[in-house]
């Protein structure tokens, strides 16, 4: 059954390979660089492994860009290192999932190389659509920024692409297309891999008649194409078809959604799905890469409903960073003077919520964005076709005018290399890295934080060991306190089953704010569990002191 499930108690580890570890020098991080390093995860007490797109690529969008499914770019190894790395982490009970990318391919696809000939029985295989080479057929946009179509001199049609014009569409309405992406999926999972992050899940689905989207909406046509029309047919064909069989973890990455949608999927048969309200709190109204000032009642509502209304119902998952988002403790924390303190309450935040935690890669070291000097430092495309896109449309003219939206943005503030020592190239790599290292190694990397009692990944290490011995940390009832302090977001996580309570007091900026507890909760005994800070030995826990970005775990009897 569903009320309890192994990957509702798992911890996940999102890795992203080209950034991981580099085994042969040739800057790039590999399945084999991971292979070495599966002792730090073991270490890490992590359960499960996301591994971001390995599959032959052109790599115009860090492998989300998929040209073959059943073989893994050379940059990362070959199948046979890819078996090895999941005996490995099977042997100490480590599952492994993959990113499944099913909404679209590379065009470099054989199915794409075939549809865009015309040849059967490929031709409608993606979404092609006559007319006008002057004239997309509608007015939908790219999340990358520009027309969402492409004009293809060869088929003398346009194809559709929701990201880079080197990811095509797939035309899911076409049985013979899903009848493909099953036979893949089934395919992997036959070579014992765990389960899949469903890449754009919920924007499989588009209506035929491809109307143009309201023109103030960003990126325009998304009425029509997030949650689409038969969204949710096509997503429960795939539960009964082929992830019905077997014991595996699903996740959606399913962008803009709400939680009467997110149930839904749930209850076609994904486990969880990734939600982003809490991350567009500090996103402008002007545009993509506009941002905007944040405060705590907007993140403790959009918690909240998630907590009530999909969490309790079915099944959430949590994170605050991924290779798509700035470093969390950047964002949402203090990367300067508490740069320790902040990534541990931020981690405490992600741990004691109904969910299934995500760790990020580098997140467990309070790794924090870079600085890029120039443009040419970015890798991301779609941070470049952002600025091309700004100063082709004369909003701005220089990258200076928009380097404070880029330096707060850019995927690439997530995807630096992982620093394994203050050696050259943070000991990731002993060639050149493809992208920079982020500049704080020296003081940012495992080496040190291994033999640093406080350093914040000793506190993950806690963090995951008290989840994992602690059931009311996974299945408790959220019960939020203090609806609208300003500076202290506070919980309880109460028992389905008589056993402890939890009472999670967290301060989310640099002040000294003082916690009251409301006199309706009532224990006899309480115990510290983990907390960011030195125990000050305190009388009672009716009423105290936070210091800054202070996080508190007690169990409450
Ligand atoms: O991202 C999907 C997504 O919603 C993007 O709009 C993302 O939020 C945006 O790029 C952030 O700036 C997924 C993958 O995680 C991403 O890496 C891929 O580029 C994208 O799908 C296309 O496959």
């Amino acid at each position: 059954g569903r009320d309890s499930a192994w990957w509702k108690e798992a911890v996940v580890y999102q890795i992203y390979p080209r950034s991981f570890y580099n085994s042969d020098a040739d800057g790039i991080g590999d399945l084999r660089g991971i292979r070495e390093k599966v002792d730090y995860l073991d270490e890490l007490g992590v359960d499960v492994v996301w591994l971001n797109p390995v599959y032959d690529s052109p790599l115009v969008d860090g492998g989300y860009d998929v040209r073959e499914y059943r073989s893994i770019h050379p940059d990362y190894g070959a199948m046979d290192d890819w078996e090895a790395l999941r005996d490995e982490l099977h042997e100490r009970g480590i599952r492994l999932i993959m990113d499944m990318v099913t909404n679209h391919t590379s065009d470099e696809h054989e199915w794409f190389r075939k549809s865009r000939r015309g040849e059967d029985p490929y031709r409608k295989y993606y979404w092609w659509a006559g007319g006008d080479p002057d004239s997309p057929p509608n007015n939908w946009e790219s999340f990358f920024g520009g027309p969402a179509w492409s004009y293809d001199e060869r088929r003398e049609a346009w194809y559709l692409h929701l990201f880079d014009q080197k990811q095509p569409d797939l035309n899911w309405r076409n049985p013979a297309v899903r009848e493909d992406i099953f036979e893949m999926l089934r395919w992997w999972l036959e070579k014992d891999c765990d389960g899949f992050r469903f890449d754009v899940i919920n924007l499989i689905s588009k209506p035929s008649a491809l109307p143009d989207g309201d023109p103030d909406s960003t990126p325009r046509g998304r009425e029509y194409f997030i949650d689409g029309p038969r969204v949710h047919e096509y997503v429960r064909e795939m539960y009964d078809r082929v992830l019905s069989e077997y014991d595996i973890m699903t996740v959606g990455e399913t962008s803009h959604i709400t939680v009467e949608e997110a149930r839904r999927f749930y209850e076609d048969g994904l486990d969880m799905v990734f939600t982003f309200q809490h991350l567009h709190i500090d996103r402008g109204d002007t545009g993509p890469w506009d941002f905007d000032d944040w405060d705590l009642d907007e993140l403790r509502d959009a918690t909240a409903a998630w907590q009530r209304g999909v969490s309790e119902q079915s099944w959430n998952s949590l994170f605050l960073g991924n290779h798509d988002q700035p470093r969390m403790v950047s964002r949402f924390g203090d990367e300067g003077r508490y740069r320790v303190e902040s990534a541990k309450m931020l981690a405490t935040y992600l741990f004691t919520l109904r969910g299934t935690p995500f760790v990020y890669q580098g997140d467990e070291l309070g790794m924090t964005n870079p600085t890029f000097e120039r443009l040419d430092e970015y890798r991301d495309e779609e941070t470049i076709q952002q600025v091309m896109l700004a100063l082709r449309s004369g909003g701005v003219s220089t990258f200076d005018q928009i380097r404070e939206a880029v330096d707060f943005w850019s995927r690439d503030n997530a995807r630096t290399p992982i620093p394994w020592s203050d050696e050259r190239n943070a000991g990731f790599t002993d060639g050149e890295p493809w992208i920079k290292v982020c500049e704080n190694y020296p003081e940012v990397n495992v080496e040190r934080e291994r033999d640093d009692e406080d350093s914040v990944l000793q506190y993950y290490r806690r963090l995951i060991d008290l989840r994992h011995s602690t059931p009311v940390m996974v299945y408790g009832r959220y019960a939020q306190l203090l609806d609208d302090h300003p500076e202290i977001y506070a919980y309880l996580r109460t028992p389905t089953d008589g056993s402890r309570s939890l009472l999670v007091v967290l301060n989310f900026f640099d002040g000294e704010p003082t916690f009251r507890l409301p006199n309706d909760v009532s224990y006899d005994r309480w115990e510290k569990l983990i907390g960011n800070y030195e125990s000050a030995s305190r009388d009672s826990i009716r009423e105290f002191d936070l210091r800054p970005y202070e996080a508190l775990v007690y169990a409450l009897e």
